[in-house]
């Protein structure tokens, strides 16, 4: 089942090993606490969403758009990641949204043992889905498992679509890779077919969407995904039981 799956830190992305430093006993710290966070998401009955991506992808306006869109359908709270202020937070609230900033102070990745404090502060009584939203770079994040049941990466039309090959591992831990801001295809040399291509060369599994905030192009297609996500981790809970 998906989240009883091997920790995304044991994948490595093509060419590379994981020696045996102190980075690596991190890792391994981290994933101890990332199984503890996935067994309280299935106790609670939880999907658990890791949204990552560069700075100014368009997160926070998903977030926004996505518990707009799904207000009436399911619970949805949100734990944001950042190097300083509340600004995210405080924007997911301002459409209704349940929102916990983690104020990172400097570290460039959200790590579980992060997600577990703040958890035991955000209110999850009746939640079907938790997003976190990661701290924006394509690089730390994809070291730290945080026991979700997806990884869901935003690359923006405007960040050019040579990226997944450059940050390979991103792609490679996650199961959805959402192209963001497509309303601004028409102003830029940006390829989505040459951006999907890398990153199945990277990940063959990955899943595609094309979205934009903006037009609401995708926002449909994108929260029906979420939805069927939501009632297969319950049915996989169930039968747990
Ligand atoms: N054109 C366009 N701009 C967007 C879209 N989504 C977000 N933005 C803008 O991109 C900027 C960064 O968005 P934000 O959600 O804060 O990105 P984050 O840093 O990944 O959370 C903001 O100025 C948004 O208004 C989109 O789909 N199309
Ligand atoms: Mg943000």
């Amino acid at each position: 089942m998906q989240h009883l799956r091997q920790p995304k830190s044991s994948k490595n992305a093509r060419g590379t090993v994981n020696c045996d430093n102190t980075t690596m006993h991190l890792l391994q710290a981290n994933d101890f606490v990332a199984d503890a966070i996935r067994k309280e998401m299935v106790e609670r009955n939880i999907l658990l969403i890791n949204v990552v991506s560069s700075a100014g992808s368009g997160k926070t306006t998903l977030m926004q758009q996505t518990i707009q869109r799904l207000a009436d359908k399911i619970s949805i709270a949100v734990l944001v990641g950042d190097l300083e202020t509340e600004r995210d937070a405080d924007r997911i609230r301002a459409v209704g949204g349940n929102a916990l900033q983690i104020v990172t102070g400097g570290i460039c990745h959200l790590e579980a043992q992060m997600i577990w404090q703040a958890m035991k502060s955000l209110h999850l009584d009746g939640v079907d889905l938790l997003f976190v939203e990661n701290v924006g770079n394509l690089v730390c994040p994809a070291s730290f498992d945080l026991g979700e049941d997806y990884r869901v990466t935003l690359i923006a039309t405007t960040e050019g679509d040579d990226k997944p090959k450059k940050y390979p591992r991103m792609f490679l831990t996650s199961e959805m890779m959402l192209v963001s801001k497509c309303d601004l295809l028409p102003y830029l040399p940006f390829s989505v077919e040459a951006v999907v291509a890398d990153a199945r060369d990277i990940n063959p599994n990955i899943e595609v969407l094309t979205i934009s905030s903006t037009s609401g192009e995708g926002l449909n297609a994108w929260c029906d995904w979420l939805l069927a996500r939501v009632e297969e981790k319950k049915a996989e809970v169930a039968a747990l039981a």
